[in-house]
């Protein structure tokens, strides 16, 4: 950026900042950011007492994140109950990517499937894998008489990665509330799929602390937080940074700029914004509209299908 543009940008930003301070609440205002609202609280506590309820936990994660998109408590708070692990919205994330991640997981012993709740691609393969994963209680059931007995399964995950979708997919009707933007499931719901089926839908949860600033981004970038208390220039820096370091060509084709070997996030973004004409006066470059568009066509699909974390290669040395 020429020295004049860097100023410009530098009064800009501090601009905005002032009149972001004046509109954000009090709460965004804070250094604390809302990732967790109490109510995520008295989710975790309820998915504890319903826990005894249930046969199977499924686990939908996020394939484009699927180590951001997990609750590093998930272990203690689901303790030895059967475990279904679904890579949702595996048709927004990079297809090879999905099979090395279902590997990843399998290796740890869980059973996995792919879903993609928009098309149901995947979702009929639910039921069978559970009844599989619970054959033996199943038998011991009808040993004791017990036919028809349902099998009971609660639905976890962080907010937006398609809980209520996936059971409104796997039951054929739309039970649950689904929409796109994280915290739409308040309380919980019993689905029932079919005479031998039940579902659980659960509210979304995150965890009190990240203990690595790049979950928050990752959740931030997929939508599963709330963009209101995002700083948008910051997460589209972000996210454009590692698209252009793992998936140039694809921001080359969809924006016609050219992505070199060495580059800043804010350059790409300029050089966007500059081509599809987001100009303010002086002739800069709007970077908060170009933020919104990049986010808004990545969480859309139209810049492709990108996978965001990599599974870690066991170490054999
Ligand atoms: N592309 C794509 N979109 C999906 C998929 N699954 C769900 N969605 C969309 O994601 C959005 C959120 O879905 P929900 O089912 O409400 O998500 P949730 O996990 O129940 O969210 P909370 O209740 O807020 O925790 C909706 O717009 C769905 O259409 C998928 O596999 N692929
Ligand atoms: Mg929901």
């Amino acid at each position: 950026m020429p020295r004049s543009n860097r100023v410009n940008h530098a009064k800009r930003q501090a601009r905005l900042a002032a009149q972001n301070r004046q509109q954000a609440s009090p709460a965004q205002q804070g250094i604390t950011v809302q990732w967790y609202p109490g109510h995520m609280a008295k989710t975790r506590r309820m998915i504890a007492e319903h826990l005894k309820l249930v046969d199977l936990v499924v686990e939908i994660v996020d394939a484009r994140i699927p180590i951001s998109s997990r609750n590093p408590d998930i272990d203690e708070l689901v303790g030895t109950k059967p475990r279904l692990v679904i890579l949702n919205r595996a048709d927004q994330a990079d297809p090879a990517m999905n099979q090395a991640w279902g590997s990843y997981f399998r290796a740890q012993g869980f059973t996995v499937l792919e879903t993609d709740c928009r098309s149901g691609r995947g979702v009929n393969q639910f039921a069978p894998a559970v009844r599989r994963m619970l054959r033996d209680k199943i038998e011991a059931w009808a040993e004791k008489g017990q036919v028809g007995r349902k099998v009971r399964a609660m639905v976890v995950g962080v907010p937006n990665v398609g809980k209520s979708t996936f059971i409104n997919k796997v039951a054929g009707k739309k039970s649950a509330n689904a929409q796109n933007r994280p915290g739409v499931t308040r309380g919980k719901q019993w689905v029932t799929v079919d005479d031998g089926l039940e579902l659980l839908d659960t509210p979304g949860i995150l965890w009190p602390k990240f203990e690595d600033p790049s979950i928050g981004m990752n959740l931030a970038y997929t939508g599963a937080v709330r963009d209101e208390i995002m700083d948008l220039q910051e997460l589209a820096c972000g996210l454009v940074t590692y698209l252009g370091k793992h998936y140039p060509q694809a921001l080359e084709a969809r924006y016609q700029i050219e992505v070199p070997a060495r580059f800043q996030g804010w350059e790409l973004l300029e050089a966007a914004g500059r081509r599809r004409g987001f100009l303010i006066s002086g002739g800069e470059v709007d970077l908060e509209r170009m933020s919104r568009v990049l986010l808004e066509e990545y969480r859309s699909g139209k810049l492709g299908r990108f996978t965001l974390e990599e599974p870690e290669v066991p170490d054999h040395g």
